[in-house]
This record gives C-alpha cells, structure tokens and sequence, in this order.
C-alpha cells in the first residue's frame, strides 16, 4: 500500500519525470570538457605537476600542494593534472616515479577544488612475468589475465586495488572527483606488455571490457571518463580504429606524440595524429585530447609558441599534456616543462597566455 499522500504523489511525479537520471561526477566533467572544447581555448596539461619539478620534490609530511615548476614560471597552474597508478596495483605506499599515493590522490583533490581537471594513467607492472610494465618477454601476458587464464584471479585482485584507490577520490564532503582514467595507452607500440606485437585484437578489447566491467558495472565508480590513446607513430585511420574497445566505453580519444627529431618531423606527426584523431572524434562524438606530447629538455628557446601551439591551434582539442620534470639527480634531463631561468621560460609565458590554464 501506498501511504503517500495524493498532493505528495504528484510532486514526486513531476520531479522524476523532469530530472531524468541523476547527473554523475563523470558526466559533468565530460560536460566541463566538451564546453572547454567549444570555448576555442585548449587547455594545457603537465604530468606530475603538483608532486615535483626540475629541483624540488614535495616533503614527505606535506599537507599542501603549491608548488609547481608551470606556476613557478608563468604564474598560474595547468589546468589538467596529470598522474600515474602504477604500483597501486601491489597496494604500494608510492607509485612507481616516487609518489605517495596519498599525496597523489589529496593534490589531486586540491586540484579538482580549484577547478581542474585530473587525468590518470596507469603502467601496472607485468603480472605474468613479475616484470615492469616494459617487461615485453613474453606474449601471452594479456592471455593469462582474461577469463580462463592463469593470471585471471590474481589481476582482478589488482583492478580492485586501481578500484579501491579511484572509488577513494573524494572531496570532505564525499562527493565524489571525476577523473579522465586512461589505461592500456600507446597499444600501437610494442613497448609495453599490452601492446601491438604482445596480444591480438580481439584479447586487447577484451581487457579493455574486462576493465570496464569491473570498475563501472561490478563496482559502480561514476567518476570514471574513459580515454583511449594509441601511440602517434605511423597512426592511420584503420590503426586507430582497429582495437578502439567501442563507444560504449570510451568518451575522449586521443594520442600520445613525443618531439625526437626534427621541429619539421615532430609538427609533421601531430598533423597527421590529430587529422585521424580528430575525424574519428567527430564520427564517434568523442572528445579530442592530446593526452601526452613533449620534447624532452625543451632544447629550442621558442618550441611552445612556434612547434607546439601552431600543431595544435587550429583543431577541437581539450586538452594537451607534457609530460613530467624528473628531479632525480640521474635524470635532471628528463622534463617536459620549463622552470624558473629555464631557457624556453619566456615562450612558455607567450604559450600559457594562448592556453587555457588555472
Ligand atoms: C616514462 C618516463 C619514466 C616514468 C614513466 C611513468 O615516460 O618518464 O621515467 O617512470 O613514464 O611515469
């Protein structure tokens, strides 16, 4: 029996039938991109931004997240964040570049409050082989974790650790921080063990499901906007369709781009990335990313304005993320940003005025 009043019947009635389902923490920031997208202005991106730079890396006991090489530069923050999971998979205290992952998921979370955009990426270690996720040694890796396969328990147990630490991300209050989650990237290359030469396309769309079904169907995450990034080497437009897991799943599509030769070569590569990217975009209504580029070093003193902006001006991207500022001593040449007295320092400022930063 129904013991609610008629009067109280009604307005439920109407409510339900003009709000339609509720909206998710994900579908708002699918909303926050596509109108991103549609303002014109591309948003820059920096991996690890908030954890370290060139020569500075977070305290241990930090309880603020301030600092960044981008803002020590020009004056504000990148509007997209990104970070890396891997090493959550074995419930590490710290991934697998040195940061904890409760720094990781609270800058994250200072970063969403400031209006930004969080993207994640994940290089679990080889579940096979016991190896890193550059462990390409054997192929049957992708094999032995589908349904069926000898690894198959043993890396559902590690999709609950990724799970556990994304179901996580959540403001005081409890709302829960959408994230762009963008597993089993640069498949096209034959460098990581989910890659070209290492499963079949019909194994790799299979963990892409597998994943999928977990995290968003089994567990339920709602923070979830999914991006599947190919490597920009040789991508045809069959390359990039070939093992694209379906539009049921994905929401941005994108590419990752690295500057190794030539300015000529690098803003050839990003011409013919985004054409394919951009034309599968808009056939599958997907929002368009550059989800990592960089020269390493920053070698030429005007790269941003003259090599990277004019690649990327005239396309409906959201978004376009270098990669990190490695500070360990060993690698002090590995960063993708500049700092303070760095020699592209001035472009950069030029750049970020183009760009849309936070
Ligand atoms: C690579 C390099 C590595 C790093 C990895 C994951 O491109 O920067 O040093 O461990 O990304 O962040």
């Amino acid at each position: 029996m129904n013991i609610l009043k008629p009067i109280t019947m009604i307005a439920a009635a109407i409510a339900l039938a003009s709000c339609g389902p509720e909206e998710t923490a994900a579908d708002a920031l699918v909303l926050q991109l596509t109108s991103s997208v549609e303002q014109g202005r591309i948003m820059y991106g920096h991996q690890d931004d908030l954890m370290y730079g060139h020569s500075w890396k977070l305290a241990d006991d930090a309880t603020e997240y301030v600092k960044s090489d981008v803002k020590d530069v020009c004056g504000s923050y990148p509007a997209v964040y990104g970070l890396d999971l891997g090493g959550i998979e074995l419930q590490n205290e710290k991934n697998l570049d040195n940061n904890h992952f409760s720094h990781m998921r609270a800058s994250a979370i200072a970063h969403h409050e400031r209006g930004g955009i969080i993207t994640l990426s994940w290089h679990p270690r080889n579940p096979l082989t016991g190896g890193d996720a550059w462990d390409v040694s054997s192929k049957d890796v992708v094999a032995s974790i589908l349904p069926g396969g000898e690894k198959h328990e043993y890396f559902m147990g590690w999709l609950k650790n990724a799970a556990d630490y994304l179901a996580s991300f959540r403001t005081e209050d409890g709302a829960s921080v959408p994230v762009i989650w963008r597993p089993w990237h640069e498949h096209t290359g034959s460098w990581f063990w989910w890659g070209q030469d290492l499963c079949t396309t019909e194994q790799y769309k299979a963990l892409w499901e597998m994943t999928y079904e977990y995290m968003n169907v089994e567990r339920g995450l709602d923070n979830l906007v999914w991006a599947y990034s190919p490597g920009a080497g040789g991508l045809t437009p069959e390359k990039f369709a070939e093992r694209y897991p379906g539009d049921g799943i994905v929401d941005v599509v994108g590419f990752d781009c690295y500057q190794y030769g030539t300015d000529e070569q690098y803003i050839a590569d990003m011409k013919n990335a985004l054409e394919v990217s951009a034309a599968f975009a808009k056939e599958h209504g997907n929002i368009l990313a550059v989800t990592e580029t960089g020269y390493e070093g920053i070698p030429e003193e005007k790269w941003w304005t003259s090599v990277l902006y004019p690649s990327v001006k005239d396309y409906p991207v959201a978004y376009v993320l270098t990669w990190r500022n490695a500070c360990d001593a060993h690698m002090q040449h590995h960063f993708y940003a500049p700092f303070p007295g760095h020699g592209s320092a001035e472009d950069f400022k030029a750049f970020t005025g183009l760009m849309q930063m936070l």
